[in-house]
């Protein structure tokens, strides 16, 4: 990972870099009814977005809702037979499905409605001004994609806008400051707030997991923050395209706000395609390669896509939380001396990430590169 220093004498950290691709917002402005052979996957991938899916199928189950209230809004809440049972339920879908939705988050409704306008607004801006803040040869911060490594390679029928917002010494300002302003305002409350709800959503975790706090917050206090802003239009052949290719998220814990009510998520769920529906005033939440380390292995994150359909579009943004910079990532100590075995190898968290954006996203196969060889399935 590079670092260097900015104009304003910060230093920053260049993450990766990805192809410089077209943008998908501007292809489906035109009159196509077929789509270009870049966005048309393989048999088995686009046959996996159909066959497998159990949408409609009653016994299907559906991702877990944790009540987060129950968890953070009381002090004596800790005693109560209510927190034991909710706390219970995050730590079995942490460990069974890597994700859940969460409620009564605490997050204020107009600054959510207030940063959705505004994120739609960004992608509607002309592509002149998107321009500006395209991604450059050398960094991936920016409109774009990420992870094109080979102009081979299949391409996701998205844009996307990626930002590092915290810690502050690791943003790019120079492209933080040509966001458009109330945009900017928006996405500071926003990421402040998302940081919040991660630190409190981890002290929960580290509870259920019976690890030892204070390791957690060592962890995560000043964690590495990026938003990412997904635009998926619609799609003349969504059969053949994908909106996301099939990964896990290299973060230790994401949250996701689906702006609006177009559904695209599915996650795999004992081999099978599950749709997370968008539910009003809920957000998802994800366990990220980076916990699944922390808790030796007791939390899965998990493979998860976006399809993309012919009628309607679709926004989401994605919040990655991480460890801080100085981390070095492996399984939480305290959950070492328990289990009496390491399960993972211990990185520098630059080293890891560097790893993780050099390559074309597949499934969790970057999680192997941390797994303690005996361990390799
Ligand atoms: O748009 C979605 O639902 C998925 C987004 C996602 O997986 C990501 O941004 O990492």
């Amino acid at each position: 990972m590079e670092t260097h220093k900015e104009e304003d004498d910060h230093e920053t950290v260049n993450f990766g870099r990805s192809l410089i691709v077209p943008s998908v917002q501007e292809l489906a402005k035109q009159p196509l009814t077929k789509i270009p052979l870049r966005y048309v996957r393989q048999f088995h991938e686009s046959h996996s977005l159909s066959d497998d899916d159990d949408d409609d199928d009653p016994l299907t189950p559906s991702v877990p809702i944790i009540d987060l209230s129950n968890l953070l809004e009381t002090d004596s809440a800790e005693s109560s037979s209510t927190y034991s049972i909710e706390l219970n339920k995050l730590h079995t879908a942490s460990k069974q499905w890597g994700f859940f939705q969460v409620i009564n988050h605490g997050i204020n409704e107009s600054l959510l409605e207030d940063f959705k306008r505004e994120v739609l607004n960004f992608f509607k801006l002309p592509m002149e001004e998107k321009q500006k803040l395209w991604q450059e040869e050398d960094n991936h911060e920016g409109f774009g994609q990420l992870f094109v490594v080979s102009e081979e390679q299949k391409l996701d029928w998205s844009d996307m806008f990626y930002i590092t917002t915290l810690p502050h010494n690791l943003r790019k300002s120079q492209l933080f400051q040509k966001l458009p302003l109330i945009l900017r305002d928006k996405l500071e409350d926003y990421s402040k707030e998302m940081r919040k709800l991660a630190m409190a959503i981890l002290g929960q975790m580290a509870k259920a997991l019976e690890m030892d706090g204070d390791e957690m917050r060592e962890l995560f206090h000043d964690g590495v923050q990026s938003i990412r802003m997904n635009y998926y239009p619609p799609c003349p052949e969504p059969e053949l395209a994908l909106g996301f290719s099939p990964h896990s998220d290299a973060d230790a814990l994401t949250i996701l706000y689906q702006l609006n009510e177009t559904e695209g998520l599915r996650i795999r769920k004992d081999g099978k395609w599950v749709a997370i529906k968008p539910l009003p005033h809920a957000l998802v939440v994800n366990i990220g390669d980076i916990m699944e380390i922390v808790s030796n292995g007791v939390y899965k994150s998990i493979e998860h896509q976006a399809t993309v359909n012919s009628n309607n579009e679709r926004f989401s943004v994605a919040t990655f939380y991480s460890s801080n910079m100085g981390t070095e990532l492996g399984p939480a100590r305290s959950l070492v001396a328990k289990h009496k075995v390491a399960n993972f190898r211990r990185v520098p968290l630059e080293e890891y990430f560097k790893g993780f954006f050099a390559q074309k996203l597949n499934g969790k196969s970057y999680l192997d590169f941390m797994k303690c060889q005996e361990n390799i399935t």
